[in-house]
């Protein structure tokens, strides 16, 4: 139970949505890492984002039928690739043949169907000129890293990151859930985040003060664990935990987010889904153990959440409407 935010516990099902300019590659949202893409290189997705279907009406549709309370969507994930209008880059939806901002219509449809709004925002960023170079950087093997990491500060990426976290919180109303991403693949979960990662943690980030912010601008707010500091709740990933989780003679609140075939961004000829069987038993073994299940869905670079995807949301629409209690 989260005292200012009871509604997070009894949610248990909600939408993560992982969407931007990885969709056009259709190849993992790791691609420009995974292939070492050059932002040069990669911009070729910026010229041509054009999201001509769109309709987060319909993803929240697809949500609700799902038996899904809340939503949360990447407003910028690892590339840096902004999904709103952001006075603080020029690397953002509106500056594509797309045109416009992508959130405000998305918040306005979960609102209208009855959802809570979640935004997801990645503290790694493999575009800003200031974020240092690292084993987990796509630029990684630039034998110039050292030289480039020389003129990079830590202090102009925190204002940047605590700015565009102000203008999210700031400009589209309530927003329920904020769930930030530091985390690299095999490193397991992320605590002291600082110390394997110079550089980089709560001090780089400046976590404590960016969390004081959120409170003050979203007092309602739920936040996840993060940013090397304790949130309101714990997210283990693709994975589901043995049982409650527990810190001392009290229950943690968590949610595990798990993907529909392993990539969390469209992944168009990864056909390795989980089945609508496999997606029940997940919920029932997060409910049975005190966790929310926070199901991924990676839409198409039109914007559409594709057949396999949506099937797989009607599968479980179809269980809740016979077993469900809402
Ligand atoms: C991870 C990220 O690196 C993945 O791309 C994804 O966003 C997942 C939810 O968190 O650690």
């Amino acid at each position: 139970h989260i005292d200012h935010a009871p509604w997070f516990t009894e949610a248990r099902l909600g939408m993560f949505v992982h969407w931007g300019l990885y969709s056009l590659a259709a190849r993992h949202e790791w691609v420009m890492f995974r292939e070492e893409i050059p932002v040069a290189e990669y911009r070729k997705y910026f010229e041509h984002f054009d999201p001509d279907l769109y309709d987060p009406r319909e993803w929240a549709a697809a949500a609700k039928s799902a038996g899904m309370k809340y939503v949360v969507l990447t407003t910028k994930h690892h590339d840096g690739f902004c999904l709103w209008d952001s006075a603080l880059t020029d690397y953002k939806s509106t500056n594509t043949p797309c045109g416009r901002d992508l959130l405000t219509p998305y918040v306005e449809a979960l609102r209208e169907a009855g959802l809570k709004v979640g935004f997801y925002h990645s503290v790694i960023d493999w575009h800003h000129p200031d974020f240092a170079i690292d084993g987990n950087h796509a630029d990684r093997n630039n034998p110039d890293a050292d030289a480039i990491n020389a003129t990079r500060t830590g202090e102009r990426y925190r204002e940047y990151l605590h700015g565009q976290v102000r203008e999210l919180l700031s400009n589209y109303g309530t927003i329920d859930y904020l769930f930030f991403d530091f985390s690299y693949p095999n490193e397991g979960g992320t605590a002291s985040a600082g110390s394997r990662f110079p550089g980089k943690g709560r001090e780089a980030w400046g976590s404590e003060a960016l969390m004081e912010m959120i409170r003050e601008l979203q007092p309602g707010i739920v936040v996840n664990d993060r940013l090397d500091i304790p949130g309101d709740f714990v997210t283990p990933e693709q994975y589901q935990p043995d049982g409650a989780m527990v810190s001392g003679d009290k229950l943690v609140p968590w949610e595990a987010c798990q993907t529909l075939n392993g990539s969390w961004g469209y992944d168009r000829d990864n056909l390795d889904y989980k089945t609508p069987d496999l997606l029940v038993r997940m919920l029932i073994d997060g409910v049975a153990k005190g966790g929310n299940l926070l199901l991924n869905v990676g839409p198409t670079a039109r914007g559409e959440i594709d057949s396999r995807a949506a099937d797989a949301l009607a599968a479980m629409g179809e269980w809740m409407r016979v077993h469900g209690r809402s």
